[in-house]
């Protein structure tokens, strides 16, 4: 191997070789212990050291690095103490996610280092954002991001370099590409020579880069952050490598050729540049002895530590109170000026007031800027507040909410638009694995906002008109909002946004231009959790959402005889299960309004609950009235045969008479 140290002084070639051998050490050590039975899995970075501590040498300790699996090089070099990843790895509270998660999954605030979820892939978007602020808020970083050779076929690689690309955001997408995706050779995962080629494509600047050689990773990287820092731009490194283990110790390398060992073996990162310190006079035997004997203390010592500490206790109200930031709702009550105004417009003054309460929030979405959203809730916004934080983006759900998650990572607030709900689905991964889990795994706040015009009854089909609030209620760390009234939606939105748990707020489309109301024209907020009742009667409880609870309106309006209590329940998690008990057992009857199909929506949870717990105030079968299983026709007399809104009449009538 061929080594250029340019101007490097001895003291950091030295520095280099250490960097490089504290985690080939750890991991032996770690190899005897999962044999032990004392740590449950081990992913091995071993001969591919010289990437991370190049990198991560090259960086300043202020800028972001998201490592993956591979990557334990970036930990140590970050000079995390030792102890502390060890009990991470044996699922300790000393470790970062207090036995929460394992092996490499946590980040670290405190040492700028944002750790992988499985999914490998929405971590490169997460770098996007994370730079995006770094860029909005004039600091002059660059993040470093890694993925694996199998890593760059997953859809959110492609989407977080355009992103990149398009935004001009300092990144350096560095990709280990080391041969295998567990046991897929490189030919089997792309077909185009080098990945370095693939930046071309994306307009972007690339390199392939010898990943054994130390040197050679540290002077490019330096060349390129100091650059980077100055010029804001992406750029794609390949680094070449070898994975010399199996892709977790218990898989092994069978499917590996013996030539392919023997000649990566050769090149091995830390042994070649040995032999390089000890001829340039740098390093000798004696040294290395002295430097292996204070590496090998150093692990022993913290290993003892976590050793000593005990497993982590089970505290259900410590793991549940984990799940979400704390937040202390501000009540802002309304000035008393009003003005009658539809939903959608109460929606977007929500949104503009806090676009004018917080400099760091961000919006984010398709057709947003200029153009002013599908829905026009953002008209005017560039106008008042700059392209820079109402921002247009590519169409690419999961790399946008992964870069929202950057954002608020790297200290400021996001909201995301979906052009309809029915999108979420191509962001559904980061928002249910990564939005949802942060703050469980590793304290991390996700201070985001996803507003998902949603709803049928608009004659737009199935994949323009789905009310998909179940796929998040059933996901602990989001919180939903899905407010039926322009006053609602207004303060609400306000909470939502000042809540740095991730809110998944629905905004019926078919309520936008139809429903109008008396709204403040000032700024206040709404607390979640709190249903409205909006009718009283004794005969039967009556609990909807969105624009069920219109449709029951009308309903009432059509039979006043009906005696009802009406229940908006306005949030859906968290849920004011208190307010339907409290009406229950006045009236001891309870109709469930949904417009979502009918299985598995939170109408099935509020009836099991109600049976759970005010059973005996029943006097009939609790019924849920919603869509027919099947997805939403486009045909208005086929729509119309999907929703509920009939069948609720009939219902109501038979609960009553029962
Ligand atoms: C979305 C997703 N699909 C599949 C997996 C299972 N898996 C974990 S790592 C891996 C291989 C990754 O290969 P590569 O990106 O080349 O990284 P390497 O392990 O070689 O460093 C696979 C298939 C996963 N974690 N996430």
């Amino acid at each position: 191997m061929e080594y250029q140290r340019k101007d490097i002084d001895n003291t950091t070639l030295l520095d280099f070789y250490k960097r490089m051998l504290k985690p080939r050490m750890i991991e032996d050590r770690m190899l005897i212990l999962l044999r032990q039975g004392k740590i449950s899995k081990w992913f091995s970075g071993i001969g591919q050291e010289a990437i991370s501590i190049g990198v991560a040498s090259a960086l300043k300790p202020e800028e972001y690095i998201l490592p993956m699996h591979r990557n334990l090089g970036v930990f140590t070099t970050r000079e995390i103490p030792l102890h502390r990843l060890f009990s991470q790895w044996q699922g300790k509270a000393g470790g970062f996610t207090k036995g929460r998660d394992r092996s490499f999954h946590f980040g670290t605030q405190e040492y700028k280092i944002v750790g992988m979820i499985s999914h490998l892939g929405p971590q490169l978007g997460v770098a996007d954002g994370i730079a995006l602020a770094d860029v909005l808020q004039n600091r002059p970083h660059v993040t470093a991001v890694f993925t694996g050779d199998g890593g760059t076929s997953e859809g959110d690689f492609h989407e977080a370099l355009n992103i990149a690309s398009v935004w001009k955001l300092p990144v350096l997408f560095c990709i280990e590409n080391n041969g295998y995706g567990l046991s897929t050779p490189t030919s089997e995962q792309y077909n185009c020579k080098k990945l370095a080629d693939k930046g071309v494509g994306y307009g972007m600047e690339s390199y392939t880069i010898n990943g054994n050689n130390i040197l050679e990773v540290y002077s490019k990287v330096t060349e390129l952050a100091q650059s980077l820092r100055k010029e804001p731009r992406p750029v794609l490194l390949e680094f070449l490598t070898f994975r010399m283990r199996g892709h977790e110790e218990a898989s092994g390398t069978k499917y590996v050729p013996d030539t392919l060992m023997e000649e990566w073996g050769a090149k091995d990162p830390i042994a070649n540049y040995e032999s390089y310190l000890i001829a340039e006079g740098v390093l000798d035997v004696m040294k290395i002895d002295i430097l292996k004997a204070e590496i090998e203390s150093e692990i022993s010592e913290h290993l003892q530590l976590a050793f000593e500490e005990p497993q982590v206790d089970f505290n259900t109200t410590n793991e549940l109170n984990a799940v979400y930031k704390d937040f202390i709702y501000t009540e802002v009550t309304p000035d008393t000026k009003v003005e009658k105004i539809r939903l959608v417009d109460a929606v977007s003054q929500g949104l503009r007031q806090s676009m004018e309460k917080y400099d760091d929030l961000v919006i984010m979405g398709q057709d947003i800027a200029d153009y002013g959203g599908v829905f026009k809730v953002t008209e005017g916004f560039v106008d008042a507040f700059g392209k820079e934080r109402v921002r247009n983006t590519p169409i690419c759900e999961s790399g946008i909410v992964a870069a929202a998650m950057g954002l608020s990572i790297n200290g400021m607030k996001a909201v995301v638009e979906m052009q309809f709900a029915d999108f979420a689905s191509s962001g559904f991964n980061p928002i249910v694995n990564y939005l949802a889990k942060s703050h469980y795994r590793w304290s991390e706040k996700a201070d985001v906002v996803i507003r998902m015009p949603c709803g049928g009854d608009v004659g737009a089909g199935p994949f323009h008109s789905q009310t998909n609030e179940a796929w998040f209620t059933k996901t602990p760390g989001l919180k939903v909002a899905y407010p039926a009234f322009p006053y609602d939606a207004k303060g609400l939105l306000a909470t939502a946004i000042n809540d740095p748990n991730p809110v998944l707020f629905f905004e019926h489309k078919g309520l936008y231009r139809s429903i109008y109301q008396d709204v403040p024209t000032e700024y206040y907020t709404l607390p979640f959790g709190k249903a409205a009742l909006l009718k009283e009667g004794d005969q039967i409880t009556i609990v909807s959402y969105g624009a069920g609870i219109h449709w029951a309106l009308e309903i009432l309006e059509k039979y006043p005889e009906i005696e009802a209590d009406l229940i908006d329940l306005r949030t859906l998690m968290p849920l004011d299960m208190e307010s339907i008990y409290t009406s229950i057992e006045k009236t001891g009857k309870l109709i469930l309004l949904q417009e979502d199909s009918l299985f598995g929506g939170i109408s099935s949870d509020i009836s099991a609950l109600v049976m759970e717990n005010r059973f005996e105030y029943l006097d009939g079968p609790i019924k849920r009235v919603a869509s027919l299983e099947m997805p939403i026709p486009f045909s208005k007399t086929l729509e119309n045969g999907y929703l509920p809104k009939e069948r609720f009449v009939v219902a109501l009538k038979e609960l009553l008479a029962y």
